[in-house]
């Protein structure tokens, strides 16, 4: 308030001071000079004329010599208020007649120009200025003498005074006007402006046939909207910081604000897959971020988990529903498993969703391929898929999980058959901007198949706002930014970031060796000193990983400094992934070569700096390896999310071990404690790791410390919780909508029976 009265003064002030000051410093001494000019060639006129009349007489007289009647003639022609004194001046210069009031120091009038009106006509005398004029009499050709003329000025003074007075009233009065409008037109401009940029933040201005932002404001529109709807996320977040989430908070929440409506989730991957091997049915626990983020949640809120069943024992254990306790040995949610020709896995799996969707989401310099078959295969797996969810539902309003890429058409076949189903979609990969999005042969189905949904999550929202993006590009719809939705064919889709995370307080798999047993067992298995530096990296054989960059990074560290040779060495973990598309196997090939080329470099005796462990470790495993190491490397060339350094950092009891983190992760978005770096960028990740591996270790629990608070807090409860809180908000409203329709036509009804 103070300040828009400050701004209003200030905008009254100055244009009211500019107007005085002009007038001072300007105006008036120019109306000074210019009323001057006029009076003076006022004068002379008069002069002149008063002299012609005067020739006459006056020559006579003088012809004469009559005294009398020259000091009557001048006597009766200075009675004229405005002509002073006048004096007759023979040729030679001497002033023969003049009446008493003539100033004798003017003399003949020499100094001054006879006529012409120039300044040089004024003379200053001590009564007051004069303007004196001198004209020649002549007869007959025959100059006789001068006439001087000396008119009093005194009325030019007063004059001007008045003239001032009344520029300078004037131009107060005009300073004032001019202020007004000033504060007027500001005042109507920034209430404009104000609310345009209120209209803006609204989404008013959206659809764009509708209307533009102001020019001005156009460059901020984005970042206003993104910053006003990341306010808005951050004050929900703060609201429930206060109370850990947790598995029985979950589940707490599954029955107080769901009351215990039923889950179904939907991925493409089997949290669980049966094998047949010498010994038997062995179970295995797949490498997929996805899966470890969304068992933990189902761990908290049983349901029922639909999946492609891809255990060749998978038929074995399953009942006549398809349909499996889990996990085994102590059940907690079913698995019902969909099965899939190899036709259809080759086209929907391999082909669109690895081939085409995959690499077009990430920015890992890898051509998507698109084949019409594949596409075909696509459609008919997310139909065979939509068809178990509607058949394991037994509710018309389930809550339906979808995960990931698999499934974008999935939402709008389950809405169409389960119109008051919660559709929660989450895209466990990047979301790419429309342009790159845009060279998908079916973009407008892929999109119009996800808006069937009723959430649809993304892990930051960078990826949210690229998808809001992509669906203004290549659909009628209307996007309400604050509020983050949109609506496309009269149906409303809430469009979020949820950053994913790992389970904390963490699952039971968890070694109960200490860090230092830790180290050391390790250490003993792969046959290094105890003493021996340790770098680890878990990841699927993908070439999104950054896998090749990050062993010439190594192989730059030890370039760099040959003191590490020796003293060092990775072990990379990768679990063999998607191995019968020729990309991948390529992939592999190049990264085993890779290590194979370091190690000849680098090797002594026993000594090598890379050990490569192409296969699946259950996760008790990858635990002991976290935290035998001293660094852990993620360095993705692009990545949603990254799990891996999630893992690394809730696997450190000891505060200790330094995290390296691509900037290209969903994770470096909020582990701003780890060392991030560019994994494109060779040396400055060499350095890095020479960093991680020399790092005091103070240093070392100060990050660590403060990561680990971030994950505690922002675990995968609280992922599925805020996605759950959010669908269970949305459920309420239908509701309320739903009872407020009935009772508007219950009137009607009753009337018609
Ligand atoms: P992924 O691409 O699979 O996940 P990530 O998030 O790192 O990537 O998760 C990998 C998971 O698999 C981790 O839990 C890890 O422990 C496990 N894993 C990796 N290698 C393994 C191995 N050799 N043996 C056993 N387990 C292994 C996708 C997206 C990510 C996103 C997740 C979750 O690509 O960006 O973080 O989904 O949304």
């Amino acid at each position: 308030m103070k300040l828009q009265w400050t701004r209003l003064s200030v905008r009254f002030v100055v244009p009211l001071a500019l107007v005085l000051a002009l007038c001072a410093y300007v105006v008036v001494p120019l109306l000074d000079n210019l009323t001057l000019r006029w009076f003076v060639r006022d004068l002379d006129i008069r002069s002149r004329m008063l002299a012609s009349t005067l020739e006459e007489p006056l020559l006579d007289h003088v012809t004469l010599k009559s005294r009398m009647r020259i000091n009557q003639l001048f006597s009766k022609a200075i009675e004229d208020e405005r002509l002073y004194a006048l004096a007759f001046c023979d040729r030679n210069g001497n002033r023969l007649y003049a009446t008493s009031t003539y100033p004798a120091s003017l003399g003949c009038g020499e100094q001054n120009a006879a006529s012409g009106g120039t300044d040089k006509s004024l003379v200053k005398l001590p009564r007051g200025p004069v303007h004196v004029a001198r004209s020649t009499l002549s007869r007959e050709g025959e100059a006789i003498g001068d006439l001087i003329l000396v008119h009093d000025m005194s009325f030019i003074e007063r004059r001007s005074a008045d003239t001032r007075k009344y520029a300078i009233g004037f131009f107060i009065l005009l300073g004032i006007v001019i202020s007004m409008i000033t504060v007027a037109v500001a005042q109507l401009s920034w209430r404009g402006w104000i609310n345009g940029v209120r209209g803006m933040l609204k989404g008013e201005l959206l659809p764009p046939s509708q209307s533009r932002p102001p020019p001005e404001l156009s460059p901020l529109v984005g970042d206003l909207r993104a910053l006003l709807h990341e306010y808005h996320r951050e004050r929900q977040s703060h609201h429930d910081g206060a109370q850990a989430w947790t598995p029985e908070r979950l589940r707490d929440l599954l029955r107080g604000e769901l009351a215990g409506d039923e889950v179904i989730v939907v991925s493409n991957r089997e949290p669980y897959s049966h094998r047949q091997t010498a010994d038997g049915i062995e179970v295995s626990r797949p490498a997929s971020g996805l899966v470890t983020a969304v068992e933990a949640v189902m761990r908290a809120c049983s349901g029922t988990w639909i999946a492609h069943g891809s255990g060749n024992a998978d038929r074995e254990v399953v009942d006549e529903r398809d349909c499996v306790p889990v996990p085994p040995g102590r059940p907690e949610y079913t698995l019902r498993r969909v099965w899939l020709s190899k036709e259809e896995e080759q086209g929907y799996y391999y082909g669109f969703a690895n081939e085409g969707l995959w690499p077009l989401c990430h920015i890992a310099h890898v051509r998507p391929v698109f084949r019409s078959s594949d596409w075909e295969q696509y459609v008919k797996v997310n139909r065979r898929f939509a068809d178990a969810v509607v058949a394991e539902a037994r509710t018309d309003d389930p809550v339906v999980l979808v995960q990931d890429y698999h499934f974008a058409l999935l939402p709008r076949m389950v809405r169409e058959a389960l119109p008051r189903a919660t559709i929660i979609t989450f895209w466990h990969i990047p979301w790419p901007n429309p342009e790159s999005f845009g060279i998908c042969p079916w973009r407008e189905e892929i999109l119009e198949g996800m808006l069937g949904s009723t959430i649809l999550g993304f892990h930051t929202p960078f990826h949210r706002k690229n998808f809001l993006e992509t669906v203004d590009r290549y659909l009628e719809t209307r996007i309400e930014s604050e509020a983050s939705t949109v609506t496309h064919g009269g149906k409303l889709t809430q469009v979020e970031h949820y950053p994913i995370s790992i389970a904390w307080p963490e699952a039971s798999d968890v070694s109960s060796e200490n860090r230092n047993e830790c180290r050391l067992n390790i250490r003993k298995a792969l046959a290094v000193p105890s003493s021996h530096l340790l770098g680890i990296g878990v990841d699927r054989l993908d070439y999104t990983k950054g896998i090749v960059e990050r062993f010439q990074a190594i192989e730059r560290m030890l370039e760099l400094n040959p003191a590490m040779v020796g003293k060092f060495t990775f072990v990379q973990i990768a679990a063999p992934t998607r191995s019968s598309l020729e990309e991948y196997q390529n992939f592999e090939a190049r990264v085993r070569a890779l290590a194979l080329r370091i190690n000849q470099r680098f090797s002594e005796g026993n000594y090598v700096p890379i050990i490569l462990k192409t296969e699946h470790h259950d996760q008790y495993a990858l635990n002991r390896y976290y935290r035998a190491a001293d660094v852990c490397m993620v360095t993705s060339l692009h990545d949603g999310m990254n799990l891996v350094a999630k893992e690394f950092i809730a696997s450190r009891y000891d505060e200790k071990g330094v995290l390296l983190l691509s900037q290209f992760t969903g994770a470096a978005r909020e582990l701003h404690e780890a060392l991030i770096v560019n994994p494109y960028h060779i040396e400055q990740s060499a350095e890095a790791l020479y960093r991680a591996l020399t790092m005091p270790e103070a240093e070392q629990r100060e990050r660590m410390c403060s990561m680990r608070l971030l994950i505690k807090d922002f675990n995968v409860y609280r992922w599925a919780g805020h996605m759950l809180l959010d669908a269970a908000r949305l459920r309420k409203r239908e509701r309320v909508m739903q009872r407020i329709d009935l009772h508007h036509r219950a009137p009607a009804l009753r009337r018609v029976v």
